[in-house]
């Protein structure tokens, strides 16, 4: 049978920076699902209605006869630092180099072959991000982190500033202790948010976060509550993170050269983006996670933080 100490290997051989192996039999109704759903029902998703997908809390739906989650993390932080500057919009990190889909499925696809050639009868299915999967409630049982109260998944090696992704696999495996929690009394995040959707500690409502509306929102006009508070963010929001005393100490520049910033999106100017043409945003985005924020949605980020200035001066 396939060791589980070998597939580490091969993970940490592959480039990918944390791996652990967590039971799939953790799916059956447990806190985390029962979790999902109160969430959504309170509708913190809000309009992301892909988040209710039945799948996501049952992983036996989603790949029948799974039997182990292999947990992934790739280090994507950078040294660099976000602008303060006046006239200058910031991006989030994640945000910053190469679109992280592309480059941890490119690293999760290889493995899935690996995996698949050791043995007759080994299936894998893949995921990041975008499929019906709970990422952060698999890498806290697989004890790559713990969900902390910005409800981020914090490793002990590089802060959160990791992507997740998993291998779903047919084959049972020797599986890893559960990440116990580090936040101890800290309130850092509840109390840096300005708009206040760090509801209580580990619950976000992206109804009020800066991510969900620079990234998700599709109106026209951001809502004036999110658009007074933006302190500069045109693409998702690091402060949460950015203020977590665990990224402050234990953050460490990545080795991924495809994490690097594009160098025009570390310190955009406010100007430029309020009226950038969809030609230029076709070019400038090109590969980018970005992407997602469309040429309109861009402009109307730039142009909500440039009159939230203009009303302070
Ligand atoms: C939906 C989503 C969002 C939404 C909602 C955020 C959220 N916290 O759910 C929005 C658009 C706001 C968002 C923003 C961001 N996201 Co996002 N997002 C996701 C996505 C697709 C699903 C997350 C999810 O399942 N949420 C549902 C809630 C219920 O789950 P949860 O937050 O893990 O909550 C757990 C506990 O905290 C607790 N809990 C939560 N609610 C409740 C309610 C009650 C009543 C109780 C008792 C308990 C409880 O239970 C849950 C399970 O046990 C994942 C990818 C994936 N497929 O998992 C990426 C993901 C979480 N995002 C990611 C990132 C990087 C971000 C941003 C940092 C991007 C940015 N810089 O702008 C921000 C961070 C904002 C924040 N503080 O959370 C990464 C996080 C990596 C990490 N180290 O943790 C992920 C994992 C993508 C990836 N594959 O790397 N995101
Ligand atoms: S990402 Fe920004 S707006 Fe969202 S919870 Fe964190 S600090 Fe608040
Ligand atoms: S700032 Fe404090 S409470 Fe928030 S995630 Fe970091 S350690 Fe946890």
């Amino acid at each position: 049978m396939l060791d589980s100490s070998q597939i580490k290997e091969q993970a940490i051989s592959l480039g990918f920076h944390k791996v652990g192996i967590a039971d799939a039999q953790f799916s059956y109704q447990d806190d985390a699902t029962a979790n999902l759903e109160k969430w959504l029902a309170l509708g913190y998703h809000a309009d992301l209605t892909w988040m209710t997908n039945s799948k996501r809390g049952f992983l036996q739906e989603y790949m029948p006869g799974v039997r182990s989650v292999i947990c992934l993390a790739l280090n994507y932080y950078t040294g660099h630092q976000h602008s303060t500057s006046e006239g200058y919009g910031k991006v989030s990190r994640y945000g910053w180099g190469r679109d992280y889909h592309k480059v941890m499925s490119q690293k999760l696809k290889q493995f899935s072959k690996w995996l698949e050639a050791q043995e007759d009868g080994i299936q894998t299915r893949f995921c990041v991000d975008t499929s019906p999967v709970q990422d952060k409630v698999w890498a806290q049982r697989a004890g790559i982190g713990w969900i902390a109260k910005n409800s981020n998944v914090i490793t002990k090696d590089y802060g959160s500033w990791v992507f997740l992704g998993e291998i779903l696999t047919n084959i049972p495996l020797t599986q890893d202790d559960p990440s116990t929690q580090h936040c101890g009394t800290c309130t850092r995040c509840l109390d840096a948010c300005p708009t206040q959707a760090i509801t209580a500690p580990f619950i976000v409502d992206a109804q009020r976060c800066i991510a969900y509306h620079t990234i998700e929102n599709r109106e026209p006009e951001l809502p004036p509550e999110i658009a007074e508070n933006l302190e500069g963010w045109i693409a998702g929001c690091d402060i949460c993170q950015d203020v977590c005393p665990w990224n402050q100490r234990f953050a460490q520049e990545t080795n991924i050269t495809d994490f690097q910033p594009f160098p025009e999106n570390i310190s955009p100017k406010l100007t430029e983006l309020a009226t950038i043409s969809d030609q230029q945003w076709e070019k400038r985005f090109q590969g980018s996670s970005l992407r997602r924020i469309k040429a309109w949605m861009l402009r109307r980020n730039a142009r909500a933080n440039l009159k939230i200035r203009e009303a302070n001066k």
